[in-house]
């Protein structure tokens, strides 16, 4: 059992002073404001829940910031995902665990305590199957494991190049299944995750570009109630392929065909209109979205505005994990609209409301739903997920309550996280994972060694 004691801590029900939290077999067992500190607790300034990344191709991680490079032609979306495939088809699985446990670890340092990892490195290099077919989704759970960040994997359903079932072309051979084969990922990924504190599993088609209407139907009832994931909409090129074979948009299409719902979680949705936003918002659907990778790929802006205001639930997701930290993604995302509207705090909820405070609330509720949690936050019952701020970080000074979150998100950069506990173990202490040297030094030499 441990206690700690926070002199401020923001619960589901708002702001408390002097709340002691008692933390049994990795859960919260008990929060009680309004009391003085014990002789056996220990003693924290502020405290926040942890919060979801709920996109992440953790493999992506290994190559951040060398896609850096005019090409010849015009940079895009699709210039870079060249790049990213050859990345891919040089990783084993030694490679992806070694990338997956320091980007954990950075997850972790940087306030997130759950992962969505939408997971599609299937295969061997050549394409053919491991003799465990979850191999790498093992390799997943291992890195899960070794920084102790939970996990939520999504297997991904990934079987074609393009719309209407075109082929797949050769660098997509890692990732591909046939229903049959990724039936039998899915119960082997099952078994990978089994002995994983808090670790839970859902479907990832990956989007309508990969997967056909029939194949979509097949696949959802493996997911056996869990979390549904897709990109969509990310692409302007994506919804013009998408409406030449379907006559719709891909928001609006699986709107029509599919049966979105709260289980449902649209990464991206880049591209929708006024009307796809107001019947997406409607479904409960999370839209999952990834402003620093959306940022990087040059996708474009969500109308994160319009959709709030339709009453939509969004989470984060840190996807090419170019860069990862829960303020840079809030921040990103808020930044977006202010330059798409040219004016200040459009995601906060109202007057006299604070910005920082609304995207973290969004961001905790959405990435639990998106995520399969009925309870986050600071609250009895929920995994012992908590994050205290450094209070002599002079964006913090003089700061109370909200004041607290907008000073880290907008003004602290990356030096603002004090602890973390994950599951109730002490990971992060003065802001270091205590996995970092040895996770760092495996991957600088993995890294090393596939750009050489
Ligand atoms: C992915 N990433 O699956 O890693 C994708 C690129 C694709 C992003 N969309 C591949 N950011 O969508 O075809
Ligand atoms: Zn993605």
């Amino acid at each position: 059992m441990t206690r700690l004691h926070f002199a401020s801590a923001l619960l589901p029900s708002g702001w408390a002073n002097d709340v002691q939290v008692v933390i049994a077999a990795g859960a919260i067992a008990e929060v009680t404001p309004g009391v003085a500190p014990a002789g056996g607790d220990e003693r924290h300034a502020i405290a926040l829940p942890g919060l979801a990344s709920l996109h992440s191709h953790a493999f992506q991680r290994g190559m951040a910031g060398l896609a850096e490079l005019r090409g010849d032609s015009t940079d895009t979306f699709w210039t870079w995902r060249e790049t990213m495939y050859r990345f891919a088809l040089a990783m084993t699985p030694d490679d992806v665990a070694a990338v997956a446990t320091l980007l954990y670890v950075e997850m972790l340092e940087q306030g997130f305590t759950r992962v969505g990892e939408f997971h599609y490195l299937h295969h061997d290099r050549d394409g053919a199957l491991y003799a465990d077919i979850a191999e790498m989704a093992g390799r997943i759970a291992q890195a899960a494991e070794a920084s102790g960040i939970a996990l939520t994997l999504l297997p991904s359903f990934y079987a074609h190049g393009s719309f209407g079932g075109a082929a797949p072309h050769a660098g997509q051979r890692r990732f591909i299944c046939s229903v049959d084969r990724f039936a039998a990922l899915m119960s082997a990924s099952r078994k990978a995750i089994s002995a994983l504190p808090g670790a839970n599993i859902g479907i990832a088609p990956h989007s309508l570009r990969a997967v056909t209407p029939d194949e979509l139907a097949a696949i959802i009832p493996l997911a056996d109630g869990g979390p549904v994931h897709i990109h969509a909409a990310e692409q302007v090129k994506e919804v013009e392929d998408c409406l030449a074979w379907s006559g719709r948009r891909p928001v609006q299409w699986l709107l029509a065909h599919a049966p979105v719902d709260q289980r449902w979680c649209l990464i991206h949705a880049t591209h929708t209109t006024d009307e796809e936003v107001a019947a997406f918002a409607g479904t409960g659907a999370v839209a999952g979205l990834c402003p620093i990778t959306e940022a990087s790929l040059g996708d474009g802006i969500f109308p994160a505005r319009e959709f709030l205001d339709a009453g939509g639930a969004f989470g984060i997701g840190t996807d090419s994990n170019v860069l990862v930290g829960v303020a840079d993604e809030l921040r990103q995302l808020e930044y977006g609209q202010r330059l798409k509207h040219r004016t200040r705090n459009v995601l906060s909820s109202g007057a006299g409301l604070s910005t920082g405070r609304t995207l973290f609330d969004h961001a905790l509720a959405g990435g639990a739903q998106a995520l399969a949690q009925p309870t986050v936050g600071l609250a009895a019952g929920a995994r012992a997920d908590i994050v205290t701020l450094d209070t002599t970080h002079p964006s913090l000074a003089g700061r109370a309550g909200d004041a607290v979150i907008d000073g880290w998100i907008f003004a602290a950069g990356s030096g603002a996280i004090d602890c973390v506990w994950a599951g109730g173990h002490k990971v992060v202490e003065g802001g270091r994972h205590n996995l970092r040297q040895v996770a760092r030094d495996r991957f600088n030499a993995t890294v090393r060694r596939l750009v050489a």
